[in-house]
């Protein structure tokens, strides 16, 4: 994939002095929307480009996407609620079972609540991590009501004096309307004890444009306050990210780098968009 060293070589060639270029930059604008970065963020960076010839590629995204984003876990109230959503299989319950883990080493007592009682292998997943990372798990009944299980989770949580409680939900398409209002009501019956701290939307890094699709409907369902970015181990460089980060304004929290309970970093911009441009 060397598509953006492409765009890269594109540019300085339209760099040259005496060359007319408006139509070669509309080419490059054309291919950074259909890497994954998406129609906003490849306009404004073309724009930042054209305007000032001094800055490259790498540069121009840092600039947009910055590092002066607050991508810390949202912390004032104990225990803070945390809401992990995303669709089939990108990798929720082991983001659940990280977090935990990342949480409890730095000093945090972690309640996990198995609020995915739609899958019957879930509940034996979850208390596995919640188990190795050392968190509470509450749990109940296959085919239970998952906003119940929140809510006796985030009791829990009370109970304990976690700093923390992580609510794992089951996978869900963002195309069928009566799952998406079922994770509004596992959002409002927890606001009926405390404020849900932060929804994290968790992505599959090889996601293309899809992305975009699914955190505009999730966050439409029940806010978004983060995106963790998982599968990046792999060849998948997720540029989608950022274009959920751009038009969606839900900033990277985290990245999944593999599937052990070590395996999630806290995101940082600089680093990741250089191995995006180099990819
Ligand atoms: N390589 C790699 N694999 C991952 C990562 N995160 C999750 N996986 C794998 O992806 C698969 C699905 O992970 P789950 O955590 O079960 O995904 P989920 O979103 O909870 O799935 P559902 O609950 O069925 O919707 C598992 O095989 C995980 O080991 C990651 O960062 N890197
Ligand atoms: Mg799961």
């Amino acid at each position: 994939m060397a598509l953006f060293s492409a765009i890269t070589s594109l540019i300085s060639k339209l760099r040259e002095p005496g060359v007319n270029a408006d139509l070669d930059w509309n080419e490059i604008e054309n291919q950074l929307i259909q890497s994954d970065l998406g129609p906003k963020l490849s306009v404004e960076l073309v724009e930042l480009l054209k305007k000032n010839s001094k800055v490259s590629l790498e540069e121009g995204l840092l600039e947009l996407l910055g590092n002066e984003r607050d991508r810390n876990l949202f912390k004032n109230k104990s225990p803070n609620v945390i809401l992990i959503v995303g669709v089939n299989g990108v990798g929720k319950t082991t983001t659940v079972g990280k977090l935990a883990h990342y949480l409890v080493t730095t000093g945090n007592k972690v309640v996990i609540g198995a609020a995915d009682t739609f899958r019957a292998a879930a509940t034996g997943q979850v208390s596995t991590w919640a188990v190795n990372a050392g968190a509470t798990l509450v749990s109940g009944k296959d085919g239970a009501d998952p906003a119940a299980i929140a809510f006796d989770a985030v009791a829990k949580g009370f109970e304990i004096g976690a700093d923390f409680v992580l609510i794992d939900t089951a996978g869900r398409l963002h195309t069928k309307a009566g799952l998406m209002d079922e994770l509004s009501k596992i959002r409002r019956v927890i606001e009926k004890r405390t404020p849900v701290g932060e929804v994290l939307l968790v992505i599959d890094g090889t996601t293309g444009q899809n992305g975009l699709a699914q955190a505009k409907i999730f966050g439409e369902a029940v806010g978004l306050s983060g995106v963790v970015v998982t599968k990046l181990d792999g060849s998948a460089k997720g540029g989608i990210a950022f274009a959920i980060e751009r038009e969606v304004g839900a900033p990277i929290k985290f990245v999944g780098i593999g599937e052990g309970i070590s395996d999630l970093q806290p995101f940082e911009a600089a680093p990741y968009i250089a191995s995006l441009i180099r990819s």
